[in-house]
């Protein structure tokens, strides 16, 4: 319900004089009516309010024939959010796939947003949980470890190599949505084309660097750049800290071709589950000692942390429903469809800063739901 429609609500019941209820209750009552998911930890998950999921939800959850594609590092497939055999992992060659949880957190918490298995009364519930997946995990490489000008070059040249193979392996496989939560400084473009002629939408996160340039491939033509929000719906940026003596701050990457954001901060996410060496974090990086306090065994809430890598599988998720729903649209209409259906915020119409606003889903699904067929 939008929040125009509930004050017509409201104002409705004042009128009559048989109501007090807050526009908070008033929500809350047009809730009980959706099926509300039994997830331990579903209360964390603030943005599926923000974002009117369950309404969404009562239009489609996806479809198994809409198979989303995940470009990731690494991934924990032995979660217990990742049991139900909506889930195949692919790994390529020519990389290693550790198993330890500073290589697959990232993946964890991407894969989680979108899929994470929902109504098993454990932890939180992915955003699409009716439809497929297949993650491609790249993998890292040794060089990637070694922290030396060189190897950080050669990490370059080979992730973006393996992020093209990833992309062209994910089309093969027919995955008409593909995430891809990671910015590259080598072009992958024949990929990206290869993946839009085969009509695949691509979803990419604007980047984290606070500058005015979504960082590539984002801000390309025909790629749904995505960048981040906070509860507030203002745009994601960090307090600064100090890296190397330096100040630094970390913020949704902004500007021309910035088509949408969606919530990137204190978000819920899926975690693996190792815990020794999850435990090691606190002392040698940074990453946990922000919210180690709130991880509960495979589930952290990311308390004052942001990032748009997990703004992009929100818009992910959505796209994934929409072509569940109407799988006769082209990805570009897809884009127009979330675009459309995005709550605008700051400046009228689309700004720099949030693009066309803040992803809706059950907007963007009543849309798709009458958009015309072509041809
Ligand atoms: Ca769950
Ligand atoms: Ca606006």
């Amino acid at each position: 319900m939008s929040r125009s429609t509930m004050y017509v609500v409201v104002v409705s019941a004042c009128l009559i004089g048989c109501s007090t209820m807050t526009l908070a209750q008033e929500k809350d009552k047009e809730r009980s009516s959706l099926a509300v998911p039994n997830d331990s930890l579903f209360a964390e998950q603030y943005y599926f309010d923000r974002m009117d999921v369950l309404e969404a939800w009562a239009i489609t959850t996806g479809s198994k024939e809409v198979v989303i594609g995940v470009a990731e590092r690494g991934f924990d497939s032995t979660h217990e959010e990742f049991q139900t055999g909506r889930i195949e992992v692919y790994r390529l060659s020519g990389m290693e796939h550790p198993h330890d949880w500073l290589h697959e957190n990232h993946g964890t918490e991407v894969v989680g947003l979108i899929a994470a298995e929902s109504n098993n009364g454990k932890g939180y519930a992915g955003l699409a949980p009716g439809c497929n997946v297949i993650v491609a995990q790249i993998g890292t490489h040794e060089s990637f470890r070694k922290k030396t000008p060189e190897s950080a070059k050669e990490w370059n040249r080979l992730f973006s190599e393996k992020s093209a193979e990833a992309i062209r392996y994910l089309v093969d496989r027919d995955c008409k949505v593909i995430n891809c939560s990671f910015t590259i400084l080598t072009s992958i473009a024949d990929a990206l084309e290869y993946a839009i002629a085969h009509d695949v939408l691509l979803v990419v996160p604007s980047g984290n660097s606070n500058r005015n340039s979504p960082q590539f491939p984002a801000g390309t033509l025909d790629v749904l750049s995505v960048g981040g929000v906070d509860k507030n719906d203002d745009r994601w940026v960090n307090a600064p800290i100090k890296l190397r003596g330096k100040e630094f701050i970390q913020g949704s990457n902004y500007g021309k071709g910035l088509n949408v954001v969606a919530p990137c901060r204190d978000l819920a996410v899926c975690m693996p589950f190792d815990e020794t060496t999850a435990a090691q974090f606190p002392k040698t990086g940074w990453l946990m000692t922000n919210f180690g306090l709130a991880r509960r065994g495979g589930y952290l809430l990311k308390q004052n942390k942001g990032g748009t890598s997990l703004a992009s599988p929100m818009a992910t998720a959505l796209a994934a429903l929409i072509r569940s729903l109407r799988p006769d649209l082209t990805f570009r209409e897809v884009i127009k469809i979330i675009e459309q259906g995005a709550d605008d915020l700051d400046e009228e119409g689309w700004d720099q800063y949030t693009g066309y606003g803040r992803i809706n889903f059950h907007h963007s699904l009543k849309i798709a739901e009458t958009w015309p067929t072509d041809k």
